[in-house]
Parts: structure tokens; sequence; C-alpha cells
């Protein structure tokens, strides 16, 4: 472990030469960046060795946090940062005449997620290792990450992610840790020696479940928890004898091959559950073993061990906690359930009904016979509850866990869970009152809102360096330890030389992300434009749309009178990736970059506006994208999106929000003022109001307002569509002909008018500086700290390691 430069350039040297046979001026960049990687990981060893120990010692509680994703990112940086070694290294390097951020450029982006969800996991992972508690990630080594898009002739093409192709430095394989998973075979009925029946599985196929564990380190705290990423490799000891090997190896190595990329359909569907049933049958099994070698037994797993359900993916987990205990323990069904109830809780992270995941009865009988009928027992046993709960036959209808042939992942979370939380305050509301409403009624002290967060470290301290100088000259650096303190930075809303500061930040990153995007795309951009951000998953609800058509009808006021139309120059920046069967959202993408031809090649409109569609939209994109951001686009149809959190990055790198009263909008509103936010459109209220009254018709809007018409014409006779014949019928058809289900045209004169609001305000910069100050120093309540501080307040209840941050 090296405690200044000179350790540092020591150690770096000699590593070098050991493990390359190179001296440092002989070496290649990806020889130099893999032996900085182990340097951080092997510092990072140290404290996770204290952790592991302070566990023990204490018989300290734990909480697994099973996710399908996180979407780390890349980790060289922030490790350093975290560590406190990043300027050792730097200037080390730098004695050598190494760029460290040469290095940083090397490191593929982690792409083990989809997007919010997964960032969400990460985030968490940070800001639990940041307060000191003992929170690990489980989850799957895919091979393949989220795919990489790119676009070919205006279209979204999907390249896999071999984001492992030369290793992962940050991992450490630990076989000793591998635990097998059974998957399929029969349930056997058996006497054991002691008169009692059991049950056991026989003839399953065995895989062994291998974990690489990876570091997370808090904030110079001395902390390292894990993230443990589990890898399918072939049993040592039980080979099936009904296939050749080569079935066997290809069957099991497609359970880490790949990440699911859709988070909405229902493609390869199988496959998914299997890898659900892979990581929590792996997580949990690990834990028990080592709770048993520790204790002897597992009479109190349940205090020692919480696990959280990263949304619907993980539920596996009950059925499967029920298994293990009395399948492999002996034990009875009551004292399993009650540890099934007092050690596993659930987030919800949507309330689209595609995404709360249902699965078909065979499915499950396939993955595990086991696991179908403990579900099926669970199942029986809640509807005796609902009995004697007089609970009426409809809603027990409506609250089945199995029913028409299909087992309800939610339903049985929902009862065999303690904790039931959304991640906004209106997401929750709406579980309480309409999607859950039957549940909430049955238990209503269950359910509990966690707002979203996400690490200020990551996405202030370290990406937006300016801004968190400023900030810090201003009010000192509390704030990287204690987020709420960004609160004090208020106080210069209104001070000249701070709002001057702050537009000379914003123009200096604007100016950084023109150059990016000049190099990367040959398109130039003014950073005295406003940049205008829509970053996030490509989903009909998000209405990539909406704010695409205003894009389009002023290009097309802007044609019609060239002379006389005006506007404070736009850059559009776009970056979103559409799931590979999700046609819709792929013709979108199409239309975006379709519009964006013709815009950024013509003379008049491109001196007014651009778009930037960035390809490959990911976690180090959005790095470079939001501190040059001023509008952040949140435009979601009311009640549709759960919380959002490029909202909140957003937010606290000083955009204004562009948005509905949606998910975490309405909380971000809320503390920064609404004065300093531009909201519009429907309510969530009212959006039910119109979806339950089937009266909303789209055709009016279009037969009514002029400026719809003509942009819904334009999809079949624009200059955008001439080219491309009528490839853009499909998303004519599904706003006009298809009912508009995401109230496109309802929210688009608001839109309109608040697009017009925007601009004034950003005339006054004054204004706009003052506005943009109250939303970084309220944006420190979307710090993840304060959302882990309350997932632990009221659900994990976790304390904190005591060990040395030295
Ligand atoms: C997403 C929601 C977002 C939310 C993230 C993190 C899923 C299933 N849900 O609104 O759409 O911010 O979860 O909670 O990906």
């Amino acid at each position: 472990m090296f405690s200044n430069k000179l350790d540092f350039k020591q150690d770096f040297e000699r590593r070098l030469s050991e493990k390359y046979g190179r001296s440092v001026p002989d070496s290649h960049i990806t020889e130099r960046y893999d032996i900085l990687g182990e340097m951080i990981r092997d510092y990072a060893g140290y404290y996770w060795r204290n952790c592991r120990e302070d566990i023990v010692d204490n018989s300290r509680r734990q909480c697994i946090y099973f996710s399908m994703e996180f979407l780390i990112g890349r980790l060289m940086l922030d490790n350093m940062q975290n560590l406190g070694i990043y300027n050792v290294a730097k200037d080390g390097l730098s004695d050598f005449g190494i760029d460290i951020h040469e290095l940083e450029e090397m490191e593929p982006d982690a792409g083990l997620g989809n997007g919010g969800l997964g960032r969400l996991g990460a985030c968490l992972l940070d800001s639990a290792a940041s307060l000191g508690l003992p929170l690990h990630g489980n989850t799957i080594r895919y091979e393949y990450g989220f795919f990489r898009q790119r676009f070919v002739e205006g279209k979204q093409v999907e390249l896999p992610d071999q984001w492992l192709c030369d290793g992962f430095v940050f991992e450490v394989r630990k076989s000793k840790h591998a635990v097998e998973v059974k998957f399929g075979g029969n349930a056997e009925t058996y006497l054991k020696p002691n008169g009692d029946y059991a049950i056991r599985t026989v003839n399953a196929t065995c895989v062994r479940a291998l974990p690489y564990d990876v570091s997370v380190a808090g904030y110079r705290n001395g902390v390292a928890n894990t993230l443990r990423l589990w890898s399918a490799e072939p049993s040592e000891e039980n080979l099936p004898t009904d296939m050749s090997f080569t079935d066997y190896l290809s069957t099991l190595k497609e359970l880490s091959f790949g990440l699911y990329p859709d988070d909405s359909t229902e493609q390869g569907r199988l496959l998914r559950l299997r890898q659900q049933y892979f990581l929590v049958s792996a997580g949990l099994q690990s834990c028990m073993r080592g709770e048993a070698r520790r204790y002897g037994d597992l009479k109190q797993f349940a205090d020692h061990y919480v696990f959280q359900l990263n949304d619907t993916h993980p539920i596996l987990a009950i059925p499967e906690m029920m298994r293990l205990l009395m399948d492999d323990y002996g034990w009875g069904w009551d004292e399993a359930w009650a540890v099934v109830n007092k050690a596993i809780a659930y987030t919800n992270h949507t309330v689209m009904p595609e995404a709360l995941e249902t699965w078909p009865i065979p499915y499950v009988q396939q993955v595990s016979p086991r696991i179908y009928m403990i579900i099926e027992e669970i199942n029986r046993r809640f509807n005796a509850y609902m009995g004697d709960k007089a609970v009426s036959p409809d809603k027990r209808y409506q609250m089945q866990i199995i029913k028409d042939g299909q087992i309800h992942m939610t339903n049985m979370a929902i009862f065999a869970t303690f904790s039931i939380n959304g991640v906004a305050k209106l997401h929750t509301r709406i579980l309480e009152t309409y999607t859950f409403k039957n549940f909430y009624d049955l238990f209503p002290n269950k359910f509990n809102n966690k707002t979203n967060g996400m690490t200020h470290r990551r996405w202030l301290l370290y990406s937006d360096e300016g801004l968190a100088n400023l900030i810090t000259s201003r009010i000192g650096d509390g704030w990287i330890k204690d987020s709420e303190q960004l609160e004090k930075f208020k106080a210069f809303a209104d001070d000249e030389g701070t709002q001057d500061a702050f537009l000379k930040i914003k123009r200096d990153n604007k100016v950084a992300f023109a150059k990016f995007v000049k190099d990367s795309y040959a398109l130039e951009i003014s950073p005295d434009a406003i940049f205008d951000a829509q970053i996030k998953r490509l989903h009909a609800y998000k209405r990539q749309l909406l704010n695409l058509f205003h894009i389009m009808f002023l290009y097309q006021k802007l044609k019609s009178d060239p002379k006389s139309f005006t506007m404070t120059p736009h850059v559009y920046i776009f970056g979103a990736k559409a799931a590979p069967s999700y046609d819709l959202a792929k013709r979108i993408i199409e239309l975006i970059l379709a519009v964006a031809n013709v815009i950024n090649n013509d003379d008049d409109a491109s001196k007014l506006m651009k778009i930037v569609f960035v390809e490959n939209y990911g976690v180090s994109l959005a790095e470079r994208i939001i501190p040059a951001t001023d509008i952040s686009e949140q435009i979601s149809t009311a009640g549709k999106e759960a919380s959002g959190t490029s909202n909140m990055k957003l937010m606290m790198n000083g955009a204004l929000t562009l948005g509905t009263l949606d998910g975490a909008n309405i909380e971000i509103a809320e503390r920064a003022g609404m004065d300093n936010e531009i909201i519009f459109g429907l309510t969530a209220d009212q959006v039910q109001k119109l979806t339950d009254g089937g009266t909303y018709n789209p055709w009016n809007i279009y037969n009514s307002d002029s400026r719809v018409k003509n942009v819904m014409d334009s999809l079949m006779n624009g200059p955008w569509a001439l080219k491309v014949g009528d490839r853009f019928h499909l998303i004519f058809d599904e706003v006009m002909n298809r009912g508009d289900q995401y109230f496109i045209l309802a929210d688009f004169d608001a839109y309109c008018k608040a697009a017009d609001l925007a601009e004034r305000l950003y005339a006054d910069k004054a204004r706009w500086a003052h506005a943009a100050i109250c939303n970084i120093a309220m944006s420190g309540y979307f710090s993840s700290d304060r959302t882990v501080a309350e997932y632990n307040r009221d659900i994990w209840h976790l304390t904190k390691f005591k060990v040395d941050d030295e």
C-alpha cells in the first residue's frame, strides 16, 4: 500500500516489470492501465479485509442488494478519488510522463444494466459504502453488457458490448465461494432418519455459480463493500448424464452470457427466468453457507441479513429461500416463512403493466418444479389468509399469485415481504391508490416511499470539477460528505460574482462538449446556444416524440417565413437506446436522426438549431453531457415515470427542468421552487381521468390546431419523410389511430408555451443563473446518501462499520 508519490512510483515500476517484463518507458498504454487498475484494486483490498473482520467480530448485520442490473460505468477515477489516492497517482504518473486521463479513457464502461434501475443500484452501492454501511450488491457477470449502439444509415444497429475482452481489472475471482445451482429435476419425498418426511430435488441439472468480487470503496472512510458478480461454470461433481457435455456447456453459458437488453418486451423470457433463478439461488446459498459456518446454524439468519429485491426480477428469492431452509436445512414451513417475512424487502420501479412480471406456470416448472410447488403453497396460504380477512371474491381474484396460467410475481412479493417501496412520492401514491390498491388495503404498513437519489460524488464532484470547486469556494467542502449542506449555496443565488462564475463554468463545460461533438460527429455546435438535453431510454411514455414534434414545428415555422422567424439558438441533445425488439422506439430513433439530418444541413435552420443524437448513450457520455446542459427535458406522461434519475443529476449540475409533474420532477420543483423550473402539462390525475373517461380523441386536436396537423402530416410528406418512403407511418398511426396513449398531442400546446418561457428566462442571464443556483443548492436531497439513509432507517437497520480510515 503506497502512501506517497515515491512509494507509488516504485510500486508502479516494480509491478510493470514483474507482470509484463517492461520498464515504464517501454510499456504499452494497456499495460499501464492494467497496472494502475491492479494497484487501485489492491489498495481497496486492505479496506476489504478490515470491513470483513469488523463484520465477523461484531456479528454485524448486512444487506444484500439483489439486482439483475448494476450500471456501474467506469470505476478507475471514482475509486481513486474515493480512496483519496488520485493526486498521488496523477503526480506519480506525470513524473513518468504519463497523463492519467489517457489511462482513465482506456476503461470500458461496465454496462451491466439498461438504464435508471441499474444505475440506481450502482449509486446505492457508492452511498452505502460512503455512509459506512455493510451493503453488498449481487448480480450476474454478463459477458456481454447492454448492447453497443451504432447509427448506420439513419438507423440503430446493435453490436455486442464486449466489455470483458481485455479482462476486468477490478474483479477478483473467488472460486472457493462457488455454489451449485440446481435447475429442473424432480421433487421427491423421502423419509429422514428421525421419521420426518422431507423433500429433495433429484435428477437436477447442476450449474456451478462462481463469484467475481469487485470492491466498492466509500468516500475516504476506510470502507470497502462488495459487488459480487456471479458467473456460470460447469459443475465439478454433478454433470448431467442425459445430455452431451457440449449441450450442457451451451445451456449453462447462456446464463451469464448477456444482459437482457429489454425491460419491456417478452423475448428470451425463459432464459431470463433461468438467469433470475441463478442469481438469487447463488446469492442466498452463499449467505446461508457463510452463516451456518460462522454460527453453526441459521437461527439468527434474519438478524444477520436483509435482502432488498431491486424490482420484480429477483422475486424468486422468496420461494428459493423457503426451499433452501426447508429442503437443505430441514426447517418447517412456518419457521421458514417467518424468516422470509423478516428478511426480504421489495422495491417497485414501475407501474407499466408490461414490466410487472408474470411467468407462465410451465416456465417456472421447467426452471424448478420444487419452486413451483412452493409458490402454489404460498398462494394457497395467501388465499386462506384472505379468507380470514373476509376479502371479497372479486378482490381475491385480483390479488391471486397464480391465475390464468400465470404466476404474478409482484403479488407474491407483496404478500411475502415486510416492505414494499416506490421510488418517488407520486409513484408510491399511485402504487397505494391504484396499482396495488387492494394489497394496500390489506397491508397498509408494508408500503413506504424511498425517493431515488444519485451519488453526488460521481455526478458533481468528479464529473463537474469546475462547479464543484465554485461551490466549495463559497460554502466549504462539508457538502461532499453531507450533501444537504449544498443548501448553503442558495445564499449566493443573487450574488453577481457567483452568478457570473456559474455561467462561465457552464460555458466552459459547453465548450468541452462542443469539442467532443466536433471530434466525434464532425458537427459544429455553438456554446452560446441553449443546450437542451433529453437523455434516457427510448420509450413511448418518456415522449421523446413530444420534444421532436416541437422541433419539427419550429422548423416548419421557420421555413414558412424565414425572414420574421426568430429564436434563441438551440442545440437539442438526444441520447437513447431502444430495445432491439421495440419497433416503435426504433422508428422514433430513425425519425430523430432524419429530422437532425434535415435541420443540421439546412442553411437557414442550422444557424438557429442543431440536433445532436449521441451514439451509445451510457454512463460516461452522461458524465460529459450533464455538466454542459442548460435545459433538462423530463416530459414523460404524468403518472408513468416512476421517478427518473437523470432529472436529479441535471438539477445538481445547474440545469432547469422543463418537465411534467411526474415522478421525482414534482419533488425537484417543490425543492428548487416552481419559479425555478418550467413545469407544464396534464397532471397524473388528469391523465387518469382522461384514460378512464375514454373520451380523449387526438383527431380533435389534429383538426383544431394547424401546428399539430402540419407536424403529423409531415411524417408522411415532410422533408424528413421524403427519402424514406412511408417509414414514419408507424408513428403517425401510433399517435392518431391508436389513441395517442401517452397524450402527446394533448400536451403539445402546453409544451410549446413552456419552451417559449424557457427561452425568455434564458435571455435574462441573472434570472437564469439565479434559478440554476437554486437548483444546485436544493439538489442535496437527491443524493443517494439520503436515499440509503432512509432505506437504512426504515428497512435495513444496519449499523456502521467501525474501521480506521487510514
Ligand atoms: C425505472 C423507472 C425510472 C426510475 C428507475 C429507478 C425500470 C423498471 N424502472 O423512472 O422507469 O428512475 O427505475 O428507480 O427500469
